[in-house]
């Protein structure tokens, strides 16, 4: 008895004396841990030749100017953001983060920071992400924005290739109280005054920072980024490419193979670019995208599955089909996907797992169309129950093998399930257990006992 009472006095000083930020960090994480979908939206300028976001530049494929002209094309005159929200959420996402600017600088709204935006530089002549924050929302999708902090078109941001001076100068309008200040100064007020009207005119739930790699967490002013985006919109969850002050890991393009120990999320292009690019046919099977998506919720993250729209809004109908399939598997298989956390350590089941939030029921993610029985290990806890989700169909086990006198539980045999019952893509086994998990993580010995 004493020993409960010393640890629920100690639990009660840990969680009093949680840092304030710590508590609000977990506060503000609780809807995105709770997500498990987001959609990813590259949309920009460099949709209109179709060529790649940004990249093109940096890389001297194409000139600034010519680079640039693509804003002529760029009309969003079929950008519809009530039908990409409906789009979204039938897909089964929770948040959907827009390019607000990537690394060419081009920004989505009229910023008053540069002329190089929507309304004052391409053929749509408008703010689009107002549009799109009041259609996510009206759907009950949270709001978010990518921000690049590096702007590969602002005069006082080195790059390695020739920028034309007058035209850069014209688009980027300086106070005249600033010419004294160091470049990097500039640049930086002109980075803080560009989240500044991000967060006070659409209050975002999430910022998705990039660009960070080229300089330090210091160089970016990361720390005063932090604490100014907390300031204007307290519960807003920041990506880790705040150098050293996010609150999530993102991961890219390969799914990690060892479970993250935070809160992560892993984003994906549907082909093999982030924004338009008509000639990539290179589209990952829709099993892939739905594999993907379980491997990354079984081990505790967020997909961010990205799209590329074109340069009049539109969405590519190959990407719009991928996003319905995956949400028609979503849609059946939802138990499994929005109320469980990550499933079991490696070892126990030959494939992902999850599990419900009170550790009763355990959900193993079908790949393959199993033969003879489906395999489960090192489980001390009685089952209750077995069935296929979507069908319902019961499911009978037996056990065999361990040593019970020895606390060494034996494996699971479970029936596979009648073909018709095999989903397309993955099939989803819910076992109800009598008690909270409880797992065999034994390496073997000799039984004393016998
Ligand atoms: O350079 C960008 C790239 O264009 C794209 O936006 C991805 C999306 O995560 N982020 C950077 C590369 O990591």
């Amino acid at each position: 008895m004493r020993r409960v009472f010393i640890i629920v006095l100690a639990f009660i000083f840990y969680t009093e004396n949680l840092s304030a930020d710590e508590i609000s960090k977990n506060e503000r994480l609780a809807w995105f841990n709770e997500a498990k979908l987001g959609i990813f939206i590259h949309w920009g300028i460099y949709s209109v030749d179709g060529i790649g976001a940004s990249w093109p530049l940096k890389k001297k494929e194409i000139s600034w100017d010519n680079y640039m002209k693509q804003a002529n094309g760029f009309t969003a005159e079929n950008y519809c953001p009530q039908q990409w929200a409906a789009l979204f959420k039938q897909a089964g996402a929770r948040y959907v983060v827009l390019t607000s600017k990537h690394h060419d600088g081009f920004a989505l709204w009229d910023t008053k920071y540069s002329k190089l935006n929507a309304k004052d530089h391409s053929a749509s002549g408008r703010d689009l992400l107002g549009p799109y924050a009041d259609a996510l929302r009206d759907k009950g999708l949270k709001v978010g924005f990518y921000f690049s902090l590096l702007d590969w078109s602002h005069k006082d941001y080195k790059v390695e290739y020739d920028r034309p001076q007058k035209e850069v100068d014209k688009l980027y309008p300086q106070p005249a109280w600033q010419k004294h200040l160091p470049p990097h100064e500039r640049f930086v007020k002109f980075v803080f005054g560009q989240l500044s009207e991000l967060s006070n005119r659409y209050h975002p739930d999430l910022l998705w920072f990039d660009g960070g790699w080229e300089h330090s967490s210091q160089w970016w002013r990361a720390e005063e980024i932090k604490d100014s985006l907390l300031t204007w919109n307290p519960h807003i969850v920041v990506n880790d490419r705040l150098p050293d002050y996010g609150d999530y890991e993102t991961a890219e393009q390969g799914s990690p193979v060892l479970r993250p120990k935070n809160a992560w999320e892993f984003c994906m292009t549907i082909n093999d670019h982030w924004g338009y690019f008509p000639k990539d046919d290179n589209y990952k099977p829709q099993m892939q995208i739905i594999r993907t998506f379980v491997e990354v919720i079984a081990n505790g993250g967020n997909l961010l599955l990205d799209v590329g729209p074109k340069p009049d809004g539109s969405i590519d109908s190959r990407q719009v089909k991928a996003l319905k399939t995956l949400g028609a598997w979503i849609e059946r298989n939802k138990e499994a996907v929005y109320s469980t956390k990550a499933g079991l350590p490696y070892g126990h089941f030959y494939g992902p797992t999850l599990l419900s939030k009170d550790e009763k029921t355990i959900y193993l993610a079908l790949f393959d169309i199993p033969k003879d029985y489906i395999l489960l290990k090192g489980l001390h806890t009685k089952i209750k129950n077995i069935r296929v989700l979507g069908s319902g169909q019961a499911l009978k086990w037996v056990r065999n093998g361990g040593a019970k006198w020895a606390h060494i539980p034996g494996i699971v045999r479970i029936d596979v399930p009648a073909d018709k019952n095999i989903d397309r893509y993955v099939t989803i086994i819910a076992i109800e257990l009598k008690d909270k998990v409880d797992l065999f993580r034994g390496r073997g010995k000799a039984i004393e006992n016998n």
